[in-house]
């Protein structure tokens, strides 16, 4: 079977990242690394997938309406807005996640991106059988993505070099990269990916 990839960055936005509403600790650090892999995936001309979180002002997510987080990445906002180091290409597919009221989960197969396609639609639509992950935060959308990317047959690279969490339990990050190992998700990390994809003929 040829594998067709793509990569998945998830989250990369200002309130997951220092000063933000719900900073995760280091987030901002993987965006150097980011970029690395984003320029290796464009090179290539693979597509690349960036998943907000997309909240509106009063959701079942935050704790003021019954759920479990302080505000964060509501729509139009600045603390919504990708980092700003964060060089996505022009054809970055944005997937919006956490957009209706009563939604409270964290798996980017719950987003859609601006003409309201969701996100295995998209993939089937360009026979991608392999996703390479990264982002923020591990214990969270990272995690509950990439179980999600298993349950639906796709092949899962986790970019352990790439991925923070919010760890509150410290072993939570720990925790969650077992979890998708034990479901089926390979590590790997930009020294393997760059020789890797330096063997693929374009
Ligand atoms: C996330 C907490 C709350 C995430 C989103 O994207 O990992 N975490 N909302
Ligand atoms: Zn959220």
């Amino acid at each position: 079977m040829k594998l067709q990839r793509a990569l998945l960055i998830v989250d990369l936005q200002n309130d997951f990242c220092r000063g933000g509403s719900l900073a995760v600790p280091e987030g901002e650090k993987t965006v150097p690394l980011l970029n690395k892999y984003i320029r290796i995936f464009s090179k290539h001309g693979l597509p690349i997938f960036a998943s907000r979180d997309w909240h509106p002002q009063k959701t079942v997510h935050f704790k003021r309406f019954g759920g479990a987080w302080p505000v964060h990445c509501v729509q139009g906002t600045f603390g919504a807005r990708f980092y700003k180091g964060l060089r996505l290409p022009e054809a970055t597919i944005i997937l919006s996640k956490g957009a209706s009221p009563d939604e409270d989960n964290y798996s980017v197969f719950q987003a859609k991106d601006s003409s309201g396609l969701d996100f295995i639609s998209l993939l089937k639509n360009s026979h991608i059988n392999e996703l390479y992950v990264a982002g923020l935060a591990t214990e969270y959308c990272v995690k509950y993505s990439v179980l999600d990317a298993l349950k639906y047959g796709f092949r899962v690279r986790l970019l352990e070099d790439a991925i923070r969490g919010v760890n509150i339990k410290p072993t939570d990050s720990r925790q969650a990269i077992h979890t998708m190992i034990a479901h089926g998700a390979t590590k790997t990390d930009f020294k393997k990916v760059a020789t890797q994809f330096s063997r693929i003929r374009r």
